[in-house]
C-alpha cells in the first residue's frame, strides 16, 4: 500500500489507546463492520434504488460489494489507492464506495456539482489513479471531463489513470460500472481474499471534503476506526436500528448523508437504505409512501420545502424522524415540522471535520426548535473561546473550538491551514460562533470563517475572489454572503473596476463558468462600488459588506 498516513495526523497514542479500551474504536475496519451487519439479518433488504428499481438484500448487497472489491484488485488497483467518487445517489455510489472500503482502496468523496477546477485539485491532491462518474447527469457531459482530466493528472502525479463510468456511454477504454458491480460467481472466494487482505482501522477509509474556508477544498482523512464510531453513535441518537428505512436524498458525498447515520449508520444498524438523486418533494413523498421510509435527512431549505409540499399533499405518513442540519434552521420553520411533517425533528450541527452536535429525540420541544443541540460523545472536547483563545463566560457567544475521538487532528497533506485551523494541542477551530444553553445545548449564533452557507453547500470566498481576479477589469473584490430566504445565504461579489473599466454579473459567471467550477459557487449579485470598506487594521470590512448588501435589498423591496 502507497503511504497516506505521512500526511496525516494521527491521534496522540494516550488518546487512541483510551478510545480503544473504552469501545469507541472498534478496532475493526468498516468493510469487516458491514459484513458482520448483513450476517445478522441477510435477508432482510438493505438498498433500494429508487430511480432503476433495483433492491438488495443485505446479503446481495454484501456479495456484490465484495465481487466488486475483488474486481477493482484484480484490474490492477491496490489497497491505499485513491478513487474520485462522483456518482449521483445510487446503486453505483453505494456498491463502489463500499467496495473500496472493503478493499482498502480510499474513496475520495467529491460532489456530483464539482467542475474542472475542483475535480483536478481533488484528483492531483489526493493523488488519484482513477475516477468514477455517471456518463451524463442533467444534461452534462461528466464522462468527457473525466477524459479531459487524464493528461493535466498524469502530468501532476505520474498516476495512471482510469475512468469509471456509470451508465451506457462507457467506451473499450473506460471501465463500465454495470459491470464492475454485478454480481459475482464465487461470493465465498471473495469473501475469504478480501477478509485476509482488509485495511488496518486506523488506516484511512476515505477523504471528506471541507467546507471551503482556503481556496481550494481540503480533504479529511477518515479514519476505519474514527469513521465507524462516528455512524454508530449518529444512528444510536438518531433512533436507528434494524427496523429503520433510510431516505437518502441529500448527496451522500456529504458526511451527513454518508455517516450522521446516513448510508453507513443505517447499514451497520441492519437497517434499509432508499437512494434517490434529488430531495425534489414530489419524488421524496413519493419514495417515503412506497418504500416506508421512516428516517430522513435535509438541509432547511429542503425542509422548507418538504414542509411547503405537505400543506397540500398530507404528511409523509411512515417518517418518524427528520434530521436537519448543514445550515441553521429558523426557530419558526423548526417548530412546523412535527405538525405539519407528523415526524419528529432532529437538529444536526455536525461537520465533515467531525465533531457532532444534535438534539435529542426525547429532549423537550424547545430545545429541539431552538437549539443546535450537544456533542454525541462523552469524549468530545468542545471550548468556545473570544480572539485571544481565551474561555468566553458562560452564555456568551464565543468561536467553537473541538477535540475528541472522531475529529481528526490536521487535514491531509496541508501544514500551513493546519497551523491555522488547529491549535498547537490539537483543538480544531470551526469557525462557528455559538453560545451554549444552561442546559448545555449549543446555539449556532453566526460564524467568524470566511465561506458562504448557500442552503448546505459550502463556498469560499477566497476562492471566487481568485477566480473574479483574474479578470483584468478587475481592481478589487470581496465575496460575500447576502440573505436569502430560501437558501439563506447566496454569494453576491462587490467589485471595484480598474479606472475607465467595468464588468457585469454575466461577465464574471460566464469566466468562472469557463474555467469550471461547480455552479453553485457563482455569485447572484454584483455591487459596482468606488471603494470596499476596511477595518482599522486595513483589511476588507465584511461585516460592513454583507450589512451593506443586506439594506440594499431590504430597500428594493
Ligand atoms: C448552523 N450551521 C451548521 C447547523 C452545519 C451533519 C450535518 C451537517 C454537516 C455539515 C455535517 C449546522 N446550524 N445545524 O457534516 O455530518 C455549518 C457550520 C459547520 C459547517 C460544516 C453533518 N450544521 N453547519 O454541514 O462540513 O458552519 O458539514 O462548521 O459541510 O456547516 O459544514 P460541512
Amino acid at each position: 500500500p502507497r503511504p497516506i498516513g505521512e500526511h496525516t495526523t494521527p491521534w496522540p497514542e494516550p488518546d487512541a489507546a483510551r478510545y480503544v479500551a473504552e469501545g469507541y474504536w472498534a478496532g475493526v475496519p468498516l468493510g469487516h463492520l458491514l459484513r458482520a451487519a448483513s450476517d445478522r439479518a441477510p435477508d432482510a433488504p438493505a438498498l433500494a434504488d429508487a430511480a432503476t428499481g433495483l433492491a438488495l438484500t443485505h446479503r446481495e448487497l454484501a456479495e456484490r460489494v465484495d465481487a466488486t472489491a475483488v474486481r477493482l484488485l484484480d484490474r490492477g488497483l491496490s489497497a491505499g489507492d485513491r478513487i474520485v467518487v462522483q456518482l449521483a445517489n445510487g446503486s453505483a455510489f453505494v456498491i463502489l464506495t463500499l467496495a473500496c472500503l472493503r478493499a482498502g482502496i480510499v474513496p475520495v468523496m467529491a460532489l456530483p456539482a464539482h467542475r474542472r477546477r475542483e475535480l483536478t485539485h481533488l484528483s492531483v491532491l489526493s493523488e488519484a489513479s482513477a475516477i468514477a462518474v455517471p456518463d451524463t447527469l442533467n444534461g452534462f457531459d461528466h464522462r468527457g471531463l473525466a477524459h479531459e482530466l487524464t493528461e493535466n493528472v498524469r502530468n501532476a502525479t505520474g498516476e495512471r489513470w482510469q475512468v469509471l463510468v456509470d451508465g451506457p456511454g462507457a467506451d473499450p477504454a473506460d471501465m463500465d460500472l454495470r459491470t464492475l458491480c454485478a454480481p459475482g460467481d464465487d461470493p465465498v472466494a471473495d469473501r475469504a481474499r478480501l477478509d485476509a487482505t482488509a485495511p488496518g482501522p486506523r488506516d484511512v477509509a476515505l477523504f471528506l471534503l471541507s467546507g471551503g474556508t482556503t481556496g481550494s477544498p481540503k480533504l479529511i482523512a477518515r479514519t476505519h476506526d474514527d469513521y465507524a464510531y462516528n455512524a454508530v453513535l449518529s444512528a444510536g441518537a438518531a433512533g436507528v436500528g434494524d427496523d429503520a428505512v433510510y431516505l437518502a436524498s441529500l448527496p451522500l458525498a456529504h458526511n451527513f448523508a454518508l455517516a450522521c447515520p446516513g448510508l453507513l449508520g443505517v447499514l451497520l444498524a441492519g437497517g434499509r437504505v432508499v437512494t434517490l438523486p434529488t430531495p425534489e418533494p414530489r419524488a421524496a413523498f413519493a419514495a417515503i409512501a412506497e418504500h416506508g421510509v421512516t428516517h430522513a435527512a435535509a438541509v432547511p431549505a429542503v425542509a422548507a420545502r418538504w414542509l411547503e409540499h405537505a400543506v397540500g399533499a398530507g404528511p409523509p405518513a411512515p417518517l418518524r424522524v427528520l434530521q436537519v442540519g448543514g445550515a441553521r434552521i429558523p426557530d419558526e420553520l423548526a417548530r412546523r415540522v412535527s405538525p405539519v411533517l407528523g415526524a419528529r425533528l432532529q437538529q444536526v450541527f455536525g461537520m465533515a471535520e467531525g465533531l457532532l452536535c444534535c438534539t435529542r429525540l426525547d429532549d423537550p420541544d424547545d430545545v429541539v426548535c431552538t437549539t443546535q443541540g450537544r456533542p454525541l460523545s462523552p469524549h468530545d472536547e468542545v471550548r468556545l473561546v473570544d480572539g485571544d483563545d481565551r474561555d468566553v463566560p458562560d452564555g456568551e457567544p464565543g468561536s467553537l473550538l473541538t477535540r475528541g475521538p472522531y475529529t481528526p487532528r490536521g487535514y491531509y497533506r496541508a501544514p500551513e491551514q493546519n497551523a491555522r485551523a488547529f491549535t498547537p494541542d490539537g483543538w480544531y477551530r470551526s469557525g462557528d460562533v455559538c453560545r451554549r444553553t444552561p442546559g448545555g445545548n449549543l446555539v449556532v449564533e453566526g460564524r467568524d470563517k470566511d465561506m458562504i452557507n448557500r442552503g448546505g453547500e459550502k463556498i469560499s470566498a477566497e476562492e471566487v475572489e481568485n477566480l473574479v481576479y483574474r479578470l483584468p477589469a478587475v481592481r478589487q473584490v470581496a465575496a460575500v454572503a447576502m440573505p436569502d430566504p430560501a437558501l439563506g445565504e447566496r454569494v453576491c461579489v462587490y467589485v471595484v473596476a480598474q479606472p475607465g473599466s467595468t464588468v457585469t454579473l454575466d461577465e464574471i459567471r460566464a469566466h468562472m463558468e469557463t474555467v469550471g467550477v461547480a455552479r453553485f459557487t457563482l455569485p447572484e449579485r454584483l455591487e459596482l462600488v468606488d471603494e470596499l470598506a476596511s477595518t482599522t487594521v486595513g483589511k476588507i470590512d465584511k461585516k460592513a459588506l454583507r450589512a451593506d448588501v443586506a439594506r440594499r435589498m431590504e430597500r428594493e423591496h
